[in-house]
């Protein structure tokens, strides 16, 4: 697990953004943008978060971004999808009470896109989870995405997390 819980949130090169976040930051945005107890909007998952929508509206991205990036160092795990796709819905997940988020529950910090499509599926599906984030990106192209696009490679991947779980 990486030693600093911080995510960085970011434009690329073509995207620069007006500010940089980190975990600190989310943790002191507005009310409104903080989930308390995320199994209310998304039944049997656990933890505390913050809208992927409060963030935005700190980061202000130009408009010409149009695709995000969540990206995990920890086990060189990406995905990058449509920023409009995900920017009203999406939310990060980074507490558990007042503990950090476990590896198990993906922490210390996950993505979590409620209607999610099932795994495999489109841009924004299950997959696009991505767990023990630390960086976050915005960009005007696609960026860099590795969720396995080959059914084999998917069910393997799957069989390995169970067993994590
Ligand atoms: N860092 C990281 N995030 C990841 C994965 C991974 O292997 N590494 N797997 C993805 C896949 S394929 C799925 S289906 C979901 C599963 O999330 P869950 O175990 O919380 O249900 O996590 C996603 N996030
Ligand atoms: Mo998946």
């Amino acid at each position: 697990m990486s030693e600093s819980n911080d995510v960085l949130v970011r434009g690329d090169g073509n995207v620069e953004t007006a500010c940089e976040m980190t975990l600190a930051d989310f943790r002191q945005l507005a009310a409104e943008h903080q989930i308390e107890d995320v199994s209310a909007l998304v039944p049997g998952r656990e933890g505390a978060a913050v809208r992927l929508a409060g963030i935005l509206a700190r980061v202000q991205p130009q408009s010409s971004a149009q695709f995000i990036g969540f990206h995990a160092a920890h086990d060189d795990f990406h995905a990058s999808v449509p920023l409009d796709a995900v920017r009203d819905r999406a939310i990060v997940i980074y507490a558990n009470g007042d503990q950090p988020l476990t590896a198990k529950q993906g922490g210390p910090v996950r993505i979590f896109i409620p209607d999610h499509a099932a795994c495999n599926s489109a841009d924004v599906d299950e997959c696009a989870n991505v767990k023990f984030v630390d960086h976050i990106e915005l960009t005007v192209e696609r960026g860099f995405d590795n969720r396995p696009d080959d059914e084999d490679e998917h069910a393997e991947l799957h069989a390995r997390q169970e067993e994590e779980h």
